[in-house]
């Protein structure tokens, strides 16, 4: 009985705190941004726009999907293989003292301030709040890029990637939403820190990529991946029938001889093609032998093939290659692909997918439930006895 009344109070404490603002059709409350000429709010509900640019009322919502990393689970990484020192660079990108911040009012008054900010200063963070910007934002060598809680960057009439990081560049904290091409493109030795990629690609004629977190070309390489969740991806053209209408979007790509990459607490879902896609990933590239180029920690990929607002590719969860006689001229896939203690949920195609690569996939701890088929080759050996292995049933069944 007393649990029924504090609920009811719970609901009506809700209901006032409601009060006079309008509420959506949906119950939702409307989310308030600023016109485009900066002169007066515009209040939008959730339902009125096909952009996705929401609070927490969207039908693929965040929030059950990046977990954080605890100090075991760091001590299984380590053991395992941490050769980019991940942990200790994330600490730093943590810590990093400010140089300088950027208001909302400023960016409205100035969009270009991010960038010169940026180019002045090692640090500079953004306080909360809607950007919308109109060209990308660069984060240039050696520089970093930090949110408050609540800081969105909302790509309009970009052709462009939303955010380029380049050599040691960094960024944490942000949420980015309707990136025209990619959501963040990454050069070497960069690291991305607690992002939320959303919607890339959707009502973007002219994209053919449509990836969130995209690592490709021999020059990318050293990066850190860091409880980073990017969905509903998607690609309106593309170079071949199977490329275009979503056939290309991929959550997190390393390919065409990007390598040495690490992902941790990083989660792929309800993009129109794969989750995770290592097309030619390494291929001319010279890698020491039984050094794994690429490795996943405690990663999910899930519902991909499956992006509700709009096509789909075949959708993969994890797809470690490409067979070496594909795109000759391109080269082979290169280097050991390492995956631990992660899932592939709910994929509209395969889990874990090999898809003919002639790279070694060492596989521990995976878990696939509710794939047209969970296993391509890939053998997988649950040998590590780790109560923070994932499991399909930690994620959404839709
Ligand atoms: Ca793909
Ligand atoms: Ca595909």
């Amino acid at each position: 009985m007393q649990k029924l009344l504090l609920l009811l109070l719970l609901i009506l404490s809700f209901f006032s705190t409601q009060g006079i603002a309008a509420s959506c059709p949906d119950g939702s409350d409307p989310v308030k941004t600023i016109s485009a000429d900066g002169t007066y709010f515009v209040y939008k509900c959730a339902s009125d726009s096909n952009d996705g640019v929401s609070n927490s009322n969207e039908k693929t919502s965040n929030g059950n999907y990046i977990k954080g990393v605890n100090e075991d689970q760091w001590a299984i990484i380590e053991k395992i293989g941490d050769p980019l020192n991940c942990k200790q660079r994330i600490e730093r990108v943590k810590n990093a003292k400010v140089d300088a911040v950027v208001s909302h009012q400023q960016f409205l008054e100035d969009p270009n301030i991010i960038n010169r900010t940026i180019q002045k200063n090692n640090v500079t963070k953004l306080e909360a709040g809607d950007y919308r910007i109109t060209s990308p934002i660069n984060v240039g060598n050696r520089k970093t890029l930090i949110g408050e809680v609540g800081t969105r960057i909302i790509s309009s009439d970009n052709w462009f990637s939303a955010i380029y990081i380049d050599d040691w560049g960094a960024i944490a904290n942000l949420e980015i939403y309707n990136a025209k091409r990619s959501g963040i493109e990454v050069r070497s030795n960069t690291d991305t820190y607690n992002v939320i990629v959303r919607n890339t690609g959707i009502n973007s004629p002219n994209n053919s990529i449509g990836d969130g977190y995209y690592s490709k070309g021999t020059s990318s390489s050293g990066n850190c991946v860091v409880s980073v969740e990017v969905l509903n991806g998607y690609n309106e053209i593309g170079s071949s029938e199977v490329t275009k209408k979503g056939g290309n979007a991929d959550g997190f790509t390393v390919k065409f001889g990007a390598h040495d990459i690490t992902f941790i607490d990083t989660h792929a879902h309800h993009n129109s093609d794969d989750g995770f896609d290592f097309w030619k990933g390494g291929a001319s590239v010279d890698i020491a032998k039984n050094e794994p180029t690429i490795r996943i920690f405690y990663s999910s990929a899930n519902h991909n093939g499956k992006n509700p607002l709009t096509p789909n590719g075949d959708g993969n969860g994890f797809k470690f290659g490409s067979w070496d006689e594909y795109q000759k001229h391109k080269g082979k896939d290169n280097g050991d692909r390492l995956i631990y203690g992660s899932v592939a949920c709910f994929n509209a195609s395969k889990g874990f997918d090999r898809n003919k690569t002639s790279t070694n996939i060492i596989a521990t701890n995976l878990n696939a439930v509710g794939n047209k088929r969970g296993f391509k080759d890939v053998p997988s050996y649950n040998t590590m006895t780790d109560p923070h292995t994932l499991k399909c049933s930690m994620f959404p069944t839709q």
